[in-house]
């Protein structure tokens, strides 16, 4: 997701964090290029001109210009704007004191109101709430069976009206079948149509004001770009929407839609459809989203994750060794793997780490089997061994091969790969100090390991 966006904004970004000490003509030059990038990744015009004179106001600011490292602040400020511009905190559902809570999923047609209605019920479904799906949409006979075989596959139940009957009569029942069978959370898939029209609009006012829902959640294709931002606008002035769901976020989407749609509405994204499975649903964390499009990579949900797996000081050892002055050794290396397997594949972890996005892992995961013959084969080496891998000779090899019960051929392999990750942690030792670390990455930093 926003992969075009995010390494347009890192190679404008990049020249800013190269440079020393900034002049005024430096900021406004490379703003000019910030533009151009949000331009092109389809954020709306007035949204890109209004971010980037906070920027600016914030970056020609004295403190800026005579700080330490200009660059790397401007870089932290468009972060923090963007985060901000995004909204702040995780978006809330807001329930209902006397249930059903209910959800109104709107759009046009094509947008994912009925998949989407599907994915927030299997959510809330697993979060222990009962929920049941209401089929409004009654012009197309087939939205409605849609939505049933859905309601089947992730075993929620659905009311469902009449093919040509009346939406705002259906949503009512919904709501008594909801009461009648202790179902608190009601989420309804209306009818949508190729272009916003007052009929539908009508429509969706009655059901709004029939049942005053507590969420009116607006389901846009993030694929359409600009066009999103103004259906957005649309269905916002009709039934002043309560939040956004951005969905087909999996594909090429352009990341600038969910920035305009933000800017211009005002109104927050509060999930994101990144597939077409009922469990391809995600929260919109605004900084997460924020970091993404800057590339900084999504520490917050590394570090969630590795923190999940791995012991806090562990970490901390194992990252001054990887990244500071100390020696990464065989033992360390069978530490980190270890900690790996527990944070799950590799490939998906090093998605998450700033800049390294982009790298390709050979293997990628970490296949157990292979795992536990490395470990055989560290575990047979001398501490000395361990420490100083370039003493392990031809006879030491013998030895440990036959202590480990391995060919003499894997452990070569080891060894090399050993080494292969020694010349790549060296060359992100200079990365990271040739970034001098990225806003909001500090000790949150925990890198993983390449082996395959
Ligand atoms: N890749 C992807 N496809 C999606 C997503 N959400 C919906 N779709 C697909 O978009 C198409 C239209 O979805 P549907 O729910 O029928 O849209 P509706 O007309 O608004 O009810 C279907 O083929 C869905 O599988 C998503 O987040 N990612
Ligand atoms: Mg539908």
């Amino acid at each position: 997701m926003f992969d075009e966006l995010s390494s347009k904004l890192d190679t404008v970004l990049g020249k800013f964090r190269q440079r020393g000490v900034l002049t005024e003509s430096m900021v406004k030059e490379g703003l000019r290029e910030v533009r151009r990038v949000l331009l092109e990744a389809d954020v709306n015009f007035k949204v890109t001109r209004d971010f980037l004179s906070r920027v600016q106001e914030r970056a020609l600011g004295e403190d800026v210009l005579k700080a330490v490292s200009p660059g790397q602040q401007i870089v932290k400020i468009v972060h923090d704007e963007l985060a901000a511009l995004m909204g702040e905190g995780r978006p809330e559902i807001k329930w209902s004191s006397s249930p059903p809570t209910i959800l109104m999923v709107v759009g046009l047609q094509g947008a994912g109101k009925t998949t989407t209605a599907a994915k927030l019920a299997r959510r809330f479904d697993r979060e222990g709430r009962k929920p049941m799906l209401a089929a409004c949409d009654l012009q197309r006979p087939a939205a409605v069976e849609q939505l049933q075989t859905l309601g089947a596959q992730i075993e929620v139940p659905v009311h469902a009206g009449e093919f040509g009957g009346d939406p705002v009569a259906t949503a009512r029942a919904a709501v008594e079948a909801a009461r009648a069978q202790g179902r608190n959370t009601l989420i309804l898939d209306t009818a949508g149509r190729l272009q916003i029209d007052e009929a539908l609009m009508d429509e969706l006012r009655r059901i709004k004001t029939e049942l005053a829902p507590q969420e009116i959640l607006l389901v846009a294709d993030a694929m359409t770009g600009q066009e999103a931002v103004r259906i957005a606008e649309g269905f916002d002035e009709a039934l002043d929407i309560s939040g956004v769901i951005l969905t087909k976020m999996d594909g090429d989407a352009r990341g600038g839609a969910a920035l305009s749609i933000r800017g211009v509405t005002g109104k927050p994204i509060k999930f994101v459809g990144m597939g077409e499975t009922v469990n391809d649903l995600d929260t919109a964390d605004p900084e997460r989203l924020a970091g993404r499009i800057l590339q900084m990579g999504d520490v917050v949900g590394l570090v969630e994750r590795a923190q999940m797996a791995i012991d806090q000081e562990d970490q901390e050892k194992l990252q001054e060794k990887m990244l500071g002055k100390g020696r990464f050794t065989l033992e360390d290396f069978l530490t980190s793997m270890r900690q790996v397997q527990k944070m799950g594949p590799l490939d998906q972890l090093m998605k998450l780490i700033p800049g390294m996005g982009k790298l390709k892992i050979p293997g990628g995961q970490v296949d157990p089997k292979r795992m536990k013959h490395i470990e055989a084969i560290i575990l047979s080496m001398t501490p000395l061994e361990r420490e100083r891998p370039e003493v392990i000779n031809g006879s030491r090899r013998a030895r440990i091969a036959k202590g480990a019960g391995r060919p003499v051929s894997e452990v070569n392999r080891l060894l090399k790969q050993f080494k292969e990750m020694q010349g790549f942690m060296k060359r992100m030792k200079g990365m990271m100090g040739g970034m001098g670390g990225l806003p909001g990455m500090g000790k949150g930093f925990r890198g993983g390991l390449p082996f395959n």
